[in-house]
């Protein structure tokens, strides 16, 4: 099943459950010019409650960050460390387990599907998506041979000149991001020449009426389709256009992203909150369910990672108000812990009490924004979503600590903000978290060639899929949190949302 598959079922789930409505240097990092020198007109203030809140300064994660980054070295010898880098060396061994699986059975299309030993392609020919999209994970485990492979590979036969619509966001965030990353880790000038003409190709998509961009473009011709569109696929744009941009010094590609997103949060209800379903050349919500989930989730982690990588301060501005509004009307201290569920975007009347391994991704988000205390409570939350049968559910009901859907798509999300919870705590909790994550998998989604995603999490009925997010992100996060902390210096980088690590290198 592929992400759009995926992402349909994960709508029609929340259309049915869902009331209906409804570094290293911080002071240098702020001080990089933003592309767009018009940027800064972009973004009218609404009400008080969009006034900025002071808890989040960046100065604060940068010394937060440095002064945990200190005491980490002083544990990292030891045993602990010991058993931390055979754990890293078990994923990294599952790692090749599942990659020797793509190989044999799939190479050279975008998926393999690990029960019935075929392939999948998401169009009419192969984006070579799980080799774009796993590269960079084999260079941070230091697999060498297979990342030269590979990145010879992509940079012989991947070409963008092809007559098929794609869905920009799913591009953008897999494969654009993939290739920027692994460019940057590289230093293979071919990689950024794909990516440059991958951007020019997707750069149509934005010819809206509003700038927000259309959900599918043609590759070949630029035409455009899908204009009903959410949150996330138009806000999860500007690491990769914004990163093209400062890596090419062509402006267009940030000026086109942030203007998406800018146009997205000016939409924004009078108490700061987005809806889940925007007509992108009408401008008018087309559903007004707000959350944190699938649909919009990733919108507000680039509000903060697009002030952190770029030091874009209208992002700082749109990411306080709208976690300043998330806090005070989606988050849900309810007795089964803390939860960010589902309200009506110009009320605020909770509209339902779900959250899933989609909305766990959040966690992470507070953790790099420096709100610990609220990314402590919810990861421990998540883990008992986790916990209930062993794999998380797509969907909880969080109320009833019940499963709303039972599907596992083998997502990152929950390890994700354990890497994050980790990497700023260095609590052992979150390492103890990484081996139920990790025998979870093992136990469940491993198949006798590489993983399986779940079909029920009740019954462990595996699916014949393996999305490239697996390989991508699941299991880099994995390692990360186990790996010796020089693996990658989480000052010095932003992760885009498919775990793409992006180094400031401007
Ligand atoms: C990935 O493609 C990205 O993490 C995206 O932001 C959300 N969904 C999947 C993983 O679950």
């Amino acid at each position: 099943m592929n992400a759009f598959f995926s992402r349909a079922i994960w709508l029609i789930v929340l259309a049915a459950i869902s009331q209906p409505c409804i570094a290293q240097d911080t002071q240098r990092r702020l001080s990089l010019e933003t592309p767009s020198s018009s940027a800064a007109g972009f973004l009218p203030e609404k009400s008080a409650n969009h006034a900025a809140s002071s808890i989040y300064s960046p100065s604060a994660i940068y010394m937060m960050s440095a002064g945990i980054n200190a005491a980490d070295s002083k544990r990292a010898a030891g045993p602990a460390s010991d058993e931390n880098a055979a754990m890293a060396n078990r994923v990294r061994e599952e790692f090749l387990h599942d990659w020797n699986g793509y190989k044999q059975y799939a190479w050279g299309h975008d998926e393999l599907q690990p029960l019935s030993k075929t392939s999948h392609d998401w169009h009419s020919v192969s984006l070579d998506m799980t080799p774009v999209d796993a590269l960079d994970t084999m260079v941070l485990m230091g697999l060498n041979d297979e990342a030269n492979q590979t990145r010879e590979f992509i940079a012989k036969n991947l070409s963008f000149d092809q007559d098929i619509y794609v869905k920009n966001f799913e591009i953008t965030i897999r494969m654009l991001g993939g290739l920027l990353s692994s460019y940057q880790l590289t230093g293979d000038k071919r990689l950024l020449a794909l990516a440059e003409d991958l951007g020019n190709r997707l750069l149509p998509a934005f010819n809206s009426p509003t700038g927000m961009p259309y959900v599918y473009v043609n590759l070949k011709t630029g035409a455009v389709r899908g204009k009903e569109s959410n949150p996330a696929e138009i806000g999860t744009l500007l690491i990769e256009f914004g990163t093209l941009s400062k890596l090419t010094k062509k402006p267009i590609y940030y000026d086109k992203a942030k203007r998406a997103l800018v146009e997205l949060y000016n939409r924004r209800s009078p108490i700061g909150l987005v809806g889940s379903g925007i007509d992108v050349e009408t401008g008018k919500w087309t559903s007004s369910s707000s959350h944190v989930g699938g649909g919009i989730d990733s919108y507000y982690e680039y509000l903060l990672k697009a002030w952190l990588l770029f030091g874009d301060k209208d992002c700082q501005r749109m990411w306080k108000s709208s976690i300043e509004a998330l806090n005070k009307y989606v988050a849900d201290d309810a007795p089964t812990g803390l939860w960010y569920g589902h309200v009506d975007m110009n009320t605020g009347k909770r509209g339902g009490t779900y959250f899933g391994a989609l909305d766990a991704f959040f966690a992470g988000t507070l953790a790099l924004s420096g709100d610990l205390d609220r990314a402590r409570r919810l990861e421990d939350s998540s883990y008992k979503m986790w916990n209930l049968t062993g794999i998380e559910p797509e969907v909880l009901d969080y109320s009833k600590m019940a499963i709303a859907y039972n599907g596992y798509a083998l997502r990152p999300e929950i390890i994700e903000s354990a890497y994050y919870l980790h990497h700023f705590t260095k609590d052992p909790r979150y390492l103890e978290m990484g081996h139920t994550f990790f025998d979870g998998l093992v136990k469940n989604c491993r198949t006798d060639v590489a993983y399986a995603a779940l079909s029920d999490v009740q019954k462990m009925t595996k699916r014949d899929a393996m999305e490239s997010f697996f390989l991508a992100e699941t299991l880099k996060y994995l390692y990360l949190l186990f790996a010796p902390p020089e693996t990658l210096d989480l000052k010095k980088v932003v992760f885009n949302t498919e775990a793409h690590p992006i180094r400031r290198s401007w």
